[in-house]
């Protein structure tokens, strides 16, 4: 009964979402999912980001949240369009979802579209978006044990980031151990090191992303 009802959703998910990465590549647009447990840094991670970024490349933001518009009114800045969806009881954003956020862009003039899905460690995975890469903020506040109650999300990442190490020495977070976790869940997932509050720690991750947007806009088919 539950796989009945559960299949046709996440089919027709794969669907749209396909649908979505056909549009994306058309464009040599570079797309990344951001996935984390609420309060983790996401957006503070994005300010910091479009901060630095936005100068060089134009760049779409699409933020889920359960309600409210803050997210999206702290992203929106010069050259930087921001639509906020709100999921209302849904705990993920779905490829329908992005779909009507989509609406509000024109595909022809972005570099980067970025997704900030709803702040959960578990449902935004299981809905592929139509991205190149996911992207999962682990903050040291949350524990160190998190990569193995939450394998799933962790072995769907292509990057991870550990984010808040100003405050590491207030924990018990050990990120050796975080990162053989990971590691040993996803052996070729990438590990960043961030304080997402201090721009200068994301430079090792931005010269990472800046690689993989150049290589999606050459992949841009010729018309
Ligand atoms: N000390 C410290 N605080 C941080 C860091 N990154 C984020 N924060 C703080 O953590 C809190 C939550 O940050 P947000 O960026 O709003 O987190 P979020 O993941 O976007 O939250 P939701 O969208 O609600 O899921 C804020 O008070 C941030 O200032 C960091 O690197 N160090
Ligand atoms: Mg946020």
């Amino acid at each position: 009964m539950k796989v009945k009802v559960v299949y046709p959703i996440l089919k027709g998910n794969e669907e749209i979402a396909k649908d979505l990465k056909e549009k994306f590549d058309r464009n040599g647009i570079f797309v990344f999912n951001l996935i984390s447990s609420p309060g983790a840094g996401k957006t503070t991670f994005l300010e910091g980001l479009i901060n630095k970024i936005s100068k060089f490349y134009r760049i779409g933001v699409i933020v889920g949240d359960i309600e409210d518009s803050v997210d999206a009114q702290r992203l929106s800045k010069p050259n930087v369009l921001s639509v906020q969806l709100n999921t209302k009881s849904a705990c993920h954003l779905d490829a329908g979802m992005i779909r009507e956020g989509l609406s509000f862009f024109d595909l022809t003039k972005l570099d980067l579209l970025i997704i900030e899905n709803v702040g959960n460690l578990v449902c935004p995975s299981d809905f592929y978006l139509g991205e190149d890469m996911k992207i999962v903020i682990l903050s040291v506040t949350e524990g160190d044990d998190k990569p193995k109650k939450y394998p799933n999300t962790f072995f769907k990442a292509d990057v991870v980031l550990i984010n808040k190490t100003d405050l590491v020495s207030f924990t018990n977070f050990s990120v050796d151990k975080a990162r053989s976790d990971i590691h040993s869940i996803n052996p070729s997932v990438k590990i960043f090191e961030i304080q997402a509050t201090k721009e200068e720690s994301l430079v090792e991750f931005i010269m990472f992303l800046e690689q993989r947007i150049k290589w999606k806009k050459n992949q841009k088919p010729s018309v």
